[in-house]
């Protein structure tokens, strides 16, 4: 998980970047008297200030952390109780320093210094009230909101009862429309309760915001990315912009495809697509609805969780062979005490939150996943992913506290799939999961299925905040809060729910990161920056061919440079760190859309005397 890993599973966002306009929103909310005040203070009281705050920190931010693992991977009344205590201890101190923090506002100091100054205060997801009714009672309710989802199942008039791994697979396989709409529906009767506490935590956590200095916790959430949050919000659009008629195009012939199979009262032809029909429960990626939408002429395309079955992969197999990759690139292998303590299966004996994280518990070598994995190629890539996780957390674990983490929160995110992109056939078959590389006629089969995950996931990745800052900004009011998410899936994902929804649903609680309050951003970022990420590390590993065929597996180089810009955590804004390893300081599309630029040609003709759009 991006947010509960870096400082500890609890302190969310401690390691985020933090925009300039911050400390002046902070300067310009102070009383004429705190200013004088900070007149008193030296640039060594500052620095004084700031290593005695993280030492502080840390001290409480191990426990919490245990705590928390322990409520995750066993929900119980006690689990919960003692992972609320400590995590409302941590986040109440660390506020309280922030707010301490202002009175340096005025004061000249070194960069690292002002910049680890600005990192605390931007550091909170959730920042708790200052009231200490209302801070307990916020995390309460965020920690009752990841145990219901966590508890979450569905069972059927027969009595049978399926959880959210079961449900995935039915969704990922099932071509009964009718069953797909079953298990879509039942699986959202879990967050109905969940609107009332949302509700309640919007205004506490917006009523801690406010006394930092941020005019919401939206502003908060968009201020973590070393720019005014308002050029933040600029930057998305502009990059969103650029990956619309890909996925306008992608949609427009998986919308035809689905309308051949289903019939065109089940997918109509001038309406957004119906959610439950795409092969995941919330049509955030479309890779397993790849026999219905495939070229016609026959592609070869390794089916990976076939490979894994006939070579008889284990889970923990499946976990060795994703941190060989690591390895290959020269990074150290995972300490023992990971393959111990991490939860790689899904317990039978009591509830855990199933939705996969990595852990960094002691901000030394404790690193753990907790993940439910079930053998399919999806989860082999998932595997990757949290693993890339891991190796970031180890890889800045020197850095002061404050700059332990990524270099923004989409770095984190993106590291693990940049790995997962190096999955090509000629990887497979060095493995040994494939006998043979298909040859290059059958590489629009591999982009397509590609293209399903990435390319569809994109707006989804933009949506799902867009929706919480219009929530946590009061734009959208509760009574509103459900009509207002299906508008957004609507404009930017063009899916629609398949029936109509009750007046009581709470459908954004149904997706782990809205009652989990893990920020989503980061996974719009991640899918356009693992593609920049890639493209760089190919030319570093000396790859000649495509990029969709490149595989940076054994490169020494390559890994050297993922490694430097690692390291540096977020020691430095986040441009900085991707000009390190890219040579550009610009988030940019171009690389996504080159990768699949074949595709595109491909689904342009296919769209031909097709009405696209909805
Ligand atoms: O939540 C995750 C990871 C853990 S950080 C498994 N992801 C998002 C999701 O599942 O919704 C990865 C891609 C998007
Ligand atoms: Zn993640």
């Amino acid at each position: 998980m991006p947010n509960k890993l870096t400082l500890s599973a609890i302190m969310v966002g401690l390691s985020m970047s933090l925009a300039a306009c911050q400390q002046d929103q902070a300067a310009s909310n102070q009383s004429p008297a705190k200013v004088e005040q900070a007149a008193t203070h030296s640039a060594q009281d500052a620095r004084d200030f700031i290593e005695s705050a993280q030492a502080e920190m840390e001290k409480l931010q191990f426990p919490a952390s245990q705590a928390a693992w322990a409520y995750a991977t066993y929900i119980n009344q006690d689990t919960a109780a003692v992972s609320a205590y400590l995590s409302e201890k941590l986040s109440v101190r660390t506020a309280e320093l922030a707010k301490e923090a202002a009175k340096f506002n005025h004061v000249e100091v070194d960069a690292n210094t002002r910049r680890q100054l600005d990192l605390l205060l931007n550091s909170f997801v959730l920042a708790p009230p200052s009231a200490p009714e209302k801070s307990e009672r916020m995390s309460q309710i965020s920690s009752e909101l990841d145990g219901m989802y966590g508890k979450g199942d569905y069972c059927r008039k027969d009595g049978e009862c399926w959880d959210l791994g079961q449900m995935t697979a039915k969704m990922a396989r099932s071509r009964d429309h009718e069953l797909l709409l079953e298990i879509w529906q039942g699986w959202r009767q879990i967050s109905v309760p969940m609107k009332p506490l949302y509700e309640e935590m919007v205004t506490l956590a917006n009523e801690g915001a406010k006394e930092l200095g941020f005019a919401d916790t939206s502003e908060l959430w968009r201020g973590k990315y070393d720019m005014p949050a308002k050029d933040f919000s600029a930057e998305l659009d502009r990059t969103w912009e650029q990956v619309k008629p890909f996925y306008e195009a992608l949609h427009c012939h998986v919308r035809a495809k689905l309308g051949d199979y289903y019939g065109t009262d089940v997918v109509p032809q001038d309406k957004p697509i119906p959610a439950h029909l795409l092969g995941n429960m919330w049509a955030q990626s479309w890779g397993n609805i790849y026999d219905l939408v495939k070229p016609e002429q026959k592609m070869q395309v390794p089916d990976v969780t076939a490979a894994l079955k006939k070579h008889g992969y284990d889970e923990i197999k499946m976990v060795k062979q994703a941190e060989s990759f690591f390895t290959s690139l020269g990074f150290e292998p995972l300490p023992e005490t990971f393959w111990e303590r991490s939860q790689f299966v899904k317990p039978q004996d009591r509830d855990v939150i199933c939705h996969a994280s990595a852990w960094d518990l002691d901000d030394k070598d404790d690193l753990r996943i907790k993940m439910c994995i079930q053998k399919t190629g999806e989860e082999f890539n998932v595997i990757h992913h949290e693993l890339g996780h891991n190796f970031y957390q180890r890889a800045y674990k020197n850095q002061p506290l404050l700059y332990r983490g990524s270099a923004n929160d989409g770095f984190h995110e993106a590291i693990g799939d940049t790995i997962a992109l190096s999955i090509t056939p000629k990887y497979l078959k060095q493995i040994g999961l494939i006998n043979e590389i298909p040859d290059e006629s059958n590489d629009l089969g591999m982009l397509l299925q590609v293209a399903l995950d990435k390319i569809a996931f994109v707006p989804f990745g933009l949506m799902v905040d867009q929706w919480r800052w219009k929530v946590f900004s009061g734009e959208v009011t509760p009574e509103n809060y459900n009509q207002a998410w299906w508008e957004l899936r609507e404009k930017y994902q063009g899916v629609m729910a398949p029936v109509a929804r009750d007046a009581n649903a709470f459908d954004p609680g149904a997706k782990y990161h809205v009652p989990g309050n893990t920020p989503y951003t980061r996974y719009f970022l991640a899918h356009i920056l693992q593609f920049q990420f890639h493209k760089a590390l190919c030319e570093i590993a000396g790859d000649q061919g495509p990029v969709h065929r490149c595989s940076i597996y054994g490169s020494k180089e390559a890994g050297k440079a993922l490694n430097d810009m690692l390291e540096m955590g977020m020691s430095k804004p986040w441009q900085e760190a991707l000009q390190t390893m890219t040579g550009s300081n610009q988030m940019d599309a171009t690389a996504i859309l080159d990768y699949f630029a074949p595709l595109k040609t491909w689904l342009d003709q296919q769209n031909q005397g097709r009405q696209c759009g909805w």
